[in-house]
């Protein structure tokens, strides 16, 4: 019983303990060069200037500063979407998608937020994600997205790291996305039973 009481504490701390302040949020791909859209969410409490933070899919790279920002702004504050219109198109099929704090791309304290789609492989950096424990897989078959289909996006539950917390699902671009969060929802559910059988007991 301790050793399940100890398991509900842990999970309920790791429901509750603080998350990447500044993540990738929606990933609109479907588009040709030029038109791949995507939104960066300021998770945290105090404003971030990203400006001159990096993209990196498939081993190309984007300063954000250098992309076109649709709506928001790089100075992001607390709360706050950003929308960008990317330079280079981010395939259809299959890729990763790396936002980085400096353009130490192989750096895992460079890497903020991380999602890949459409590939079990290692098509860039998913394996500096697997380091800094915010994806998994490894060393040669990762965890990924089902590619979108039709108009669909791809978008984050708003908190956890990892493959549960991404869904394909109508587009919110520059609006906050209404994705459910069936990890944090699971995690918190049994945390309770536990508790809740221990009570009882
Ligand atoms: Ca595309
Ligand atoms: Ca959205």
């Amino acid at each position: 019983m301790k050793n399940k009481l100890k398991s509900a504490a842990l999970m309920l701390a790791m429901i509750s303990s603080a998350k990447a302040a500044i993540v990738i949020n929606e990933v609109d791909y479907l588009n040709t060069i030029g038109n791949d859209r995507v939104e960066i969410f300021n998770n945290g409490a105090t404003t971030v200037d990203i400006s001159s933070w990096w993209f990196c899919s498939r081993f190309s790279y984007v300063q954000l500063s250098g992309q076109t920002l649709t709506s928001g702004s790089l100075n992001l504050g607390a709360g706050q979407i950003a929308v960008l219109t990317l330079s280079i198109d981010l395939n259809d099929v299959s890729a990763d998608f790396g936002l980085f704090n400096t353009n130490s791309f192989g750096t895992a304290s460079a890497m903020e937020s991380f999602v890949q789609w459409g590939t079990a492989t290692d098509v860039g950096r998913v394996d500096v994600a697997v380091a800094k424990g915010i994806w998994s897989g490894g060393p040669t078959v990762y965890d990924f997205v089902a590619t979108a289909t039709g108009a669909d996006t791809l978008q984050y539950d708003g908190s956890g790291d990892g493959v549960g917390n991404w869904s394909n699902a109508a587009s919110s671009i520059g609006v906050a996305n209404t994705v459910p969060e069936p990890s944090s929802a699971a995690m918190l559910g049994l945390g309770v039973m536990l508790i809740l059988r221990r009570k009882r007991s």
